[in-house]
């Protein structure tokens, strides 16, 4: 059975929605980092970098979201990490792509918005969040534009790279990045939001 440890943030989020989505068996435990449960020394020996997600898996632990994501869509040969390598290489892209692009600087303002006044990590980054609501807009729109041709992010089925993408896309109420204007993203959000797998990894979350 495979153990995920985790937060209410998007990397956790992430992994939690694929786990869901497989309906395989899990647990999940949650780490308090506001309370620097990442810091203790039963969670350092499971990872050498201190931070959420981690799964275990037979006597294994394995960290980063992205990697977690894959392995568990491989050892259950899930469809939402298809098996052609091409397809596989397209999912594979556009997880990079919402890694160092659209889900950075979603991410930026999340933590300049909620994360910071949270736990009183000092004054916002002004210029950061100028700089992250520009591009994140060029981005939504990009987006906008690709799902105007498919309901889902990659090889027109349902992907672990749309389960990633909405972890970070998520994050816009708490941001006050509204994107119903961008209607595809909007409508392709809608239908992921409302699969039972999101449901069910929201209610793992302490309420
Ligand atoms: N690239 C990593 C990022 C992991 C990460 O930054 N996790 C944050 C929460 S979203 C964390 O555990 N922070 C606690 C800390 O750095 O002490 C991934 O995708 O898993």
């Amino acid at each position: 059975m495979f153990r995920l440890y985790g937060f209410f943030t998007q990397n956790s989020m992430k992994t939690l929605y694929v786990l869901e989505e497989t309906g395989c068996d899990y647990e999940f435990v949650f780490v308090d980092l506001g309370k620097g449960e990442q810091r203790s020394e039963s969670f350092s020996r499971l990872t050498p970098v201190g931070k959420v997600p981690v799964l275990e898996h037979d006597g294994d632990s394995l960290f980063e979201s992205g990697a977690i994501c894959r392995y568990v869509a491989n050892v259950l040969d899930s469809p939402l990490y298809p098996a052609s390598k091409l397809q596989r290489a397209i999912v594979d892209q556009w997880i990079d792509f919402f890694t160092c692009h659209l889900g950075r600087w979603l991410t930026k303002l999340y933590f300049e918005a909620v994360i910071k006044p949270k736990f009183s990590l000092g004054e916002p980054d002004l210029d950061g969040i100028k700089e992250a609501r520009g591009y994140a807009g060029q981005q939504l729109t990009m987006l906008d534009g690709l799902l105007a041709n498919s309901d889902w992010i990659a090889n027109d089925a349902l992907s672990i790279a749309d389960l990633f993408a909405f972890a970070y896309v998520e994050q816009y109420r708490m941001i006050d990045l509204p994107i119903d204007g961008y209607e595809n993203v909007q409508a392709w959000f809608d239908r992921i939001e409302s699969r039972k797998s999101i449901a069910s990894a929201r209610a793992r979350l302490p309420q």
